[in-house]
Formats: C-alpha cells, structure tokens, sequence
C-alpha cells in the first residue's frame, strides 16, 4: 500500500484547484477565472486500490509585496517541505516569464520529487508545449512532464500513476470514503465566495471575504439554520454585492442555497445572507490571522 502528500503548486489560475477537484471528483476547492481564488491550503484525497495521495491545492503563487500576497506565498511555502512530493502545475497558455521562474526556483530548494504537468492541453499550441517543455526540461531534467487538461479530465490518470511511483509504502491517513478534510464553516464560506465572485465577475472579487457569523444544525428536526456575512472594504461597494433591486445578492443567495444543500441531503436549509463594509481587512492582522488559519 503506498500512502504519501502531494502539493499541487503553480502560478494564480493554472488549474491547480479544478485539477484536484477533478482527481477527488468532488467540489473540495472553489475554482474562479480570477487569479487568487484560493487562499489556503486546502486538503483533497485520492484513495484506490493502489494507496492513498493527499492533496494540498495551494494558492497560486503570486510575486507581490502586498500583506495578503505575502501571507497567501507563505501559505504555500509552508505545504513544500511536509509533502512527500511536489506536483508542479503549470499553464501552457502563458509565456514562462518572472514569476514561473519564482516558482520553479521555490520548488526546487524544497528538495522534494516533483511531477510536472502541463495544464490546459486542450487549448495549446504546438507552441505553447514547446515553450512550456523547454521551461520544464531546463529546470527539472530529472523529473517526468506530463500535459493534461484538469477541467476535461484528460491526462489525469498519467499524472496518478506518477505520483503512486514516488509516495512512499505506508497505512491510509484517512479514512477510504474521506475526500477533504475542510470544517463545515469553512467550507460553507468558500462556496458562498465562489458564488459572489462568479456573480460579480470583474468587478471586485479581491475585496471579499466571508465569514459564518452564526449556525445551528439539529439532526434530530433536520434543519440547518446559517446567518453569513459577505465583507467588503468600503460602504460603497455593498451596493455592487446587492445590485439593483438586489438581484446580485438574491443570485447569490440561490447558487450558494443549492450547493450548501448537497452538504446536507434531507434537511431544510435556511440561509440568511447580509453585506458589511469592514474598511481596511486586507491590513487587518485580527481579520488576515482568521482567515489563513
Ligand atoms: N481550458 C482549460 N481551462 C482550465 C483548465 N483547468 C482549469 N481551467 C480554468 O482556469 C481557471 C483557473 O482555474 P483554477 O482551478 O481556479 O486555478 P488555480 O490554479 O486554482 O488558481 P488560484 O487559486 O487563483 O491560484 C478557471 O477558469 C478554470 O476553469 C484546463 O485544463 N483547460
Ligand atoms: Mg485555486
């Protein structure tokens, strides 16, 4: 039986979080076209017959002196050295420049075995793998490359099969059903964040967090009561979230309602969902040390 942790690291919106949803084939990480979704180290879990992998999706690895930047690269950093192996995603649309070679160097002082995969093959040029190739080669002339396409689902099993060969001999970590190992309210949050900046799109996605403020399950009466706050910097951006006649919040509230639901099959679900401006919570140590806990 093999058994062993992976990190899945690559520049912001190379596919790290589709890839690792597509291996667990299950939503363990929010996934957005904006670079920057994700912002913690969030554990997916891969068991068949030949083992177990632990994933950790990571946020993208952004070159930026800004306070969240900072502490999303020491959120990755962190993942490199306790993992038994590294898989280094990265996106064959976009020419390798500065911030690729950031991320090659930091992944080769982990002194970790790494499997390259190049993402996106779907939509490649023969150019870009070219490009892409070469980078890798350079780099990483011990490791394999791979090319795959994480939101097609092609490639994938290459990649498994890699990864098996490296992870060491060893007993499950978790249990064989067990696919993430996120708390209820973060994962409750993560959703609703997903779906506000897929409802708001361009127009202010960095500037939110969310949080749980309050909830109550009873498995007895089946009912899941949660009061959410979606917190933006400044009072005028609340009105963006809400929209006209609040058509923005009230989607919102629907796509997060149907995902949450699935979390809790049978039960009737209340979700009270509310904006607040909360100036100045991307300095906010308080704010910052909650949310990259
Ligand atoms: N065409 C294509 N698009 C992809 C593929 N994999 C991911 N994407 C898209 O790329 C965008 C970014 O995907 P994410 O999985 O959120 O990327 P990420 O690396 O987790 O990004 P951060 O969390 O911001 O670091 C999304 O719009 C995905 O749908 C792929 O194989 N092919
Ligand atoms: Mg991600």
């Amino acid at each position: 039986m093999k058994s062993g942790t992976v990190s899945v690291i690559g520049r912001p919106s190379a596919g790290k979080s589709t890839l690792v949803n597509t291996i667990t084939g299950m939503k363990v990480s929010i996934t957005s076209p904006v670079p920057q979704t994700t912002r913690n180290k969030i554990r997916g879990i891969y068991t068949d017959q030949r083992g177990q992998l632990v994933f950790t999706d990571t946020p993208g690895y952004h070159l930026s002196d800004k306070e969240i930047n900072k502490r999303m690269q020491e959120v990755t950093i962190s993942s490199l050295s306790e993992s038994d192996a590294i898989l280094y995603l990265v996106d064959g649309t976009r020419h390798p420049g500065t911030e690729e070679e950031a991320v090659a160097s930091m992944i080769k002082k982990a002194g970790v075995p790494v499997v390259a995969v190049i993402n996106k093959n779907d939509i490649l040029t023969d150019n870009n793998r070219e490009d892409a190739g070469f980078f890798i080669k350079e780099r990483f002339p011990d490791s394999p490359i791979l090319f795959a396409s994480a939101s097609k689902d092609e490639g994938v099993d290459e990649i498994l099969i890699e990864l098996f060969r490296i992870v060491p001999e060893g007993e499950l970590m978790y249990d064989e059903n067990t696919y993430t190992d996120q708390d209820l309210e973060f994962r409750i949050s993560e959703i609703i964040r997903e779906k506000t900046m897929a409802t708001l799109s361009d127009e202010l996605p960095h500037t939110i967090y969310v949080e749980i403020e309050d909830m109550e399950y009873s498995a007895e009466s089946q009912e899941v009561w949660i009061r959410a706050v979606i917190n933006t910097e400044r009072d005028g951006q609340k009105g963006i979230i809400v929209g006209k006649g609040g058509e923005n919040i009230k989607r919102i509230r629907k796509e997060s309602f149907k995902e949450i639901r699935r979390i809790f099959p049978g039960s009737r679900l209340t979700l009270d969902l509310r904006v607040k401006a909360d100036p100045k919570w991307r300095t906010s140590d308080k704010v910052l040390g909650r949310i990259f806990r």
